[in-house]
């Protein structure tokens, strides 16, 4: 592990989270993923962390930024999206890294239709947020910073 990677956290948005804030506001908001990224990273900075936030709607590329976040990366925070419900590459991949990862969701995907119910991504996760909106990211940021210092 590198300097850089003792101070980042890598935050990664599955598919369609490019698309907050122009469709769908009823389910997921009007703040759009940039603001996300603006908030987080100003809440990062005051907890002495920098942020690597990404985008894809490619899964591989997920697989590959996890890979990746084992050397790049404090912690991870990832709302992997449709994929947390399909996906068991996003699941060895997480499980094959020794980061911690923070599985987030916008909505509560308990209060919604019963596939959202099972996630391949919760059992490799430190932990889940789901439910609060941007705020999660915020909650991610906290509970990563928490456990790290638990740790030192
Ligand atoms: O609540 C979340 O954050 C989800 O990860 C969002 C995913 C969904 O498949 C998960 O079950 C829960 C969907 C992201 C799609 O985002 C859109 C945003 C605006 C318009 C359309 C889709």
């Amino acid at each position: 592990m590198n300097d850089t990677a003792s101070q980042t956290f890598l935050v990664l948005n599955g598919p369609n989270l490019n698309l907050l804030g122009t469709r769908e506001p009823e389910t997921y908001g009007s703040v759009t993923l940039s603001e996300i990224e603006a908030s987080s990273t100003a809440h990062a900075a005051q907890t002495g962390y920098a942020l690597d936030f990404r985008q894809t709607n490619i899964e591989g590329t997920l697989v590959d930024w996890i890979q990746e976040g084992a050397t790049s990366a404090k912690g991870i925070i990832l709302n992997a999206a449709a994929y947390t419900h399909t996906s068991v590459a996003i699941h060895d991949a997480i499980a094959a890294i020794n980061v911690p990862v923070v599985e987030v969701h916008l909505s509560n995907v308990f209060a919604r239709e019963e596939y959202r119910h099972h996630s391949y991504v919760s059992d490799v996760a430190a932990g889940v947020i789901c439910g609060f909106g941007p705020h999660g990211y915020i909650l991610a940021i906290d509970a990563l910073v928490g456990m790290l210092r638990d740790q030192s």
